[in-house]
């Protein structure tokens, strides 16, 4: 079975590594928001897909949800003692120093001339990662955000340096009306049996996917049924600080965009996109107006923590069950267009 998944970094790959356990890793394609990429320090840094890669690989910090288990930041130290930096000044965007073997290693490449997504195909090689790992483009595209202040931000420095504290006016994914996807990225979703988006942020990563020009259009024309996760679970209280940044961070973009922070204003967003909405069984009760949005919906616990979830009786994680028997239940579309032609 060839499954196609799109998403950022933390919350995907914590869905990426579930279904792993449970097909095929070498039938799994994954496309990484590269909105959230950035040049600093010199180095070109890939937030979502390092993190996927390594999340992958089971290298990943899980607690934290980004960067490699067991770090150190010397580095990242030993460059606050070489200047008389005023707070303004000091680097708020920690490299560790394994991870900056990543960077330089991509960086490199980059300016010997190699397109990024061979270079994370090597990445990903030398990391033992299983699925294949695409960026959604080799272009450069970079989500920039307008403050209600009237300061433009990257994206990284409104969520990591400014903590996701303050409104917005406007979200831009830089770049994208003329980057072109992936090579790999169109035929993986044309041939693929499902797709699948992940549990990320609507705008700030599933957003610059979808605003690449083609995947809009390869997503209405595959024949495999179109699957997303929610990204919200509103009725279960958050209690991990990286969490409640990534939830503050969600709910300041959706206000940007008009919209509440909650499953059907994700789902509204992708109308038209999505066949299907899996929705958490906490939030039941906005199960009837993402339907009405012409989505079919099913439940599950959705929430995936290093510290344990809800699984199925194969052992499986149930959201993944429930991906997989909702993509086994609505089937190609063709089938479903023309009744009868599959025979
Ligand atoms: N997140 C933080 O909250 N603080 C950091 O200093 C930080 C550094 C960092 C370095 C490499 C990397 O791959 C990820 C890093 N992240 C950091 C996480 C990153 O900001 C997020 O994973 C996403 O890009 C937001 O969706």
């Amino acid at each position: 079975m060839r499954i196609v998944g799109l998403g950022g970094g933390v919350g995907a790959s914590r869905l990426w590594r579930a279904l792993v356990e449970r097909v095929d890793p070498g039938g799994l394609t994954l496309v990484v928001n590269t909105g959230d990429d950035l040049w600093i320090h010199g180095l070109r840094v890939c937030p979502d897909l390092d993190t996927t890669a390594y999340a992958l690989s089971g290298r990943q910090d899980i607690d934290r949800g980004w960067g490699l288990r067991g770090e150190t930041f010397r580095a990242m130290e030993t460059l606050r003692g070489l200047n008389r930096l005023t707070p303004d000044q000091a680097p708020w965007f920690n490299l560790g120093d394994a991870d900056l073997a990543t960077h330089l290693f991509r960086t490199g490449g980059l300016r010997e001339g190699r397109p990024l997504s061979r270079i994370t195909a090597e990445l990903a090689a030398a990391l033992g990662v299983g699925p294949r790992l695409l960026p959604m483009t080799d272009d450069e595209v970079e989500t920039h955000v307008l403050t209600v202040g009237g300061s433009l931000l990257h994206y990284q420095e409104f969520f990591v340096r400014r903590a996701a504290g303050e409104e917005l006016r406007q979200v831009v994914h830089r770049g994208a009306e003329h980057a072109r996807p992936a090579p790999g990225v169109l035929e993986a979703i044309g041939s693929a049996d499902l797709v699948l988006l992940g549990p990320s942020n609507p705008l700030a990563s599933i957003g610059p996917i979808l605003a690449v020009p083609g995947v809009l259009q390869a997503l209405a024309a595959t024949a495999a049924p179109v699957v997303a996760v929610t990204p919200v679970v509103s009725a279960v209280p958050i209690t991990d600080p990286g969490e409640a940044r990534r939830a503050a961070s969600r709910a300041v973009l959706l206000r940007a965009a008009g919209l509440s922070h909650t499953a059907s204003a994700a789902a509204s967003l992708l109308r038209g996109v999505a066949d299907a909405f899996v929705l958490d069984r906490a939030d039941a009760i906005e199960l009837d107006a993402i339907t009405e949005m012409g989505l079919q919906v099913a439940l599950a616990d959705t929430l995936l923590s290093a510290q344990g979830h809800a699984r199925g009786p194969d052992g499986v994680a149930e959201v993944v069950d429930t991906i997989l028997d909702l993509g086994a239940r609505i089937g190609p579309r063709q089938d479903r267009r023309t009744p009868g032609s599959a025979s």
